[in-house]
C-alpha cells in the first residue's frame, strides 16, 4: 500500500517520519425508528393498509402491530437508516394527508 494514500497515516513531507493514528475509530451508522401514533378517527383498515404497502409486513403483522398502537397508543413500524426512516415517515404521513386522516408518524432514534 502507498502510505501517503491512506487517510490513516500522517507523513512529514520533509523527514519522511510517520505517525500511526491511536485507533482508526469505525462507526456503525446510528438507527432510527419509525413510530406509529394512534389517533381516534383513521380507520384500522387504513392503518393496516399503510403498514402493508410501506412496511411490507404481511397481513397479521400489520394488524398486530395496528392493535399495539390502538391500545397503547404508540407502536414501532420498522427501523432503518436515518435517511429512509425519514423517508418512510414521510410517506406515511402524506398518504393520511391526501386521505384526509389524522394518522401521523415519527422517527426517533434507536438507543442501543
Ligand atoms: N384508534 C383508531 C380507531 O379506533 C385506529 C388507529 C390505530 C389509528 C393506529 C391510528 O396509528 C393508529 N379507528
Amino acid at each position: 500500500m502507498i502510505i501517503g494514500s491512506d487517510p490513516d497515516y500522517d507523513t512529514n513531507e520533509s523527514t519522511g517520519s510517520v505517525v500511526l493514528e491511536d485507533k482508526p475509530e469505525i462507526k456503525e451508522p446510528p438507527l432510527y425508528q419509525v413510530v406509529l401514533i394512534n389517533d381516534d378517527y383513521t380507520p384500522m383498515e387504513f392503518v393496516i393498509y399503510v403498514l402493508e404497502s410501506i412496511f411490507h409486513h404481511n397481513h397479521e403483522e400489520a394488524t398486530r402491530i395496528m392493535m399495539t398502537v390502538h391500545t397503547k397508543g404508540k407502536g414501532v413500524c420498522g427501523i432503518f437508516s436515518k435517511e429512509i426512516a425519514e423517508m418512510k415517515s414521510y410517506e406515511v404521513n402524506s398518504l393520511a394527508k391526501d386521505h384526509n386522516h389524522p394518522l401521523l408518524s415519527e422517527i426517533e432514534p434507536l438507543k442501543d
